[in-house]
């Protein structure tokens, strides 16, 4: 079947914007006064677990200093107010490789998509952060956060993208970067690039089709 889009996860997939989540976490954590502090290591295994109220929640769950689970929604959406800042701060830039594939893609004719766990407001102060431009001029399609019920390692939010697209899963080739997202790819019956990023590094990428160190060596078929 002839490839007609490609489908980016966002989060250390198009750029390593993880570390401006945990910032941001941290950053809300302490202003609501939480006396809370996700560090490296805590945030690397919390990873696991999709999705910025979905982490909070099951943290709270195995910790009586986290946050109520009836918090999280309040505190969530302060946390992304403080990513969006963040980001809008500078200095976030894309992994090496991202660009050149989106551009010959386009060159070739092919859509852009993405499909990502985290949320739209997220997908556009990425966009505005590295391309000055709205998510919707540089992207054909966005499915993200919570416009599915479940998040990755789920295949709905490629299923939603694919719909999108309105393309079978064989016309597309999706890009990730951790265990979860190249799952949930695999189960929407994509194809899947696997690049690791800081955070995923030790993440097993077997199930993907390819795995490479990053995009920059990645030859469009
Ligand atoms: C990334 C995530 C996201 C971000 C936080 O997963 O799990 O939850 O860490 O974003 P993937 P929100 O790259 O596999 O999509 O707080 O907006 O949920
Ligand atoms: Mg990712």
């Amino acid at each position: 079947m002839t490839l007609k889009a490609l489908i980016f996860d966002a989060d250390g997939t198009l750029a390593e914007t993880e570390e401006a989540h945990r910032q941001a976490f941290n950053d809300t954590f302490a202003a609501a006064g939480l006396g809370w502090h996700w560090d490296h290591a805590t945030y690397l295994r919390l990873l696991k677990v999709t999705g910025g109220k979905e982490r909070m929640a099951a943290f709270a769950a195995e910790t009586a200093s986290g946050p109520r689970p009836d918090i999280v929604a309040a505190l969530h959406r302060a946390k992304t107010a403080r990513y969006a800042e963040i980001l809008g701060n500078g200095g976030l830039k894309l992994r090496n490789g991202v660009q050149r594939v989106m551009d010959e893609g386009r060159a070739a004719g092919l859509r852009i998509a993405v499909a990502t766990t985290t949320s739209p407001g997220n997908v556009e102060a990425l966009a505005q952060a590295i391309w000055r431009r709205p998510a919707t001029e540089v992207f054909d399609v966005i499915a993200a956060g919570d416009e599915v019920k479940r998040k990755k390692p789920d295949p709905a939010v490629y299923l939603l993208a694919l719909d999108r697209l309105a393309l079978t899963a064989s016309e597309a080739l999706a890009f990730e970067d951790s265990r979860n997202g190249v799952m949930a790819a695999k189960a929407a019956g994509l194809r899947v690039i696997a690049a690791p990023s800081i955070f995923t590094a030790g993440d097993d990428l077997s199930a993907a089709d390819q795995v490479l160190p990053e995009l920059s060596t990645f030859r469009l078929p």
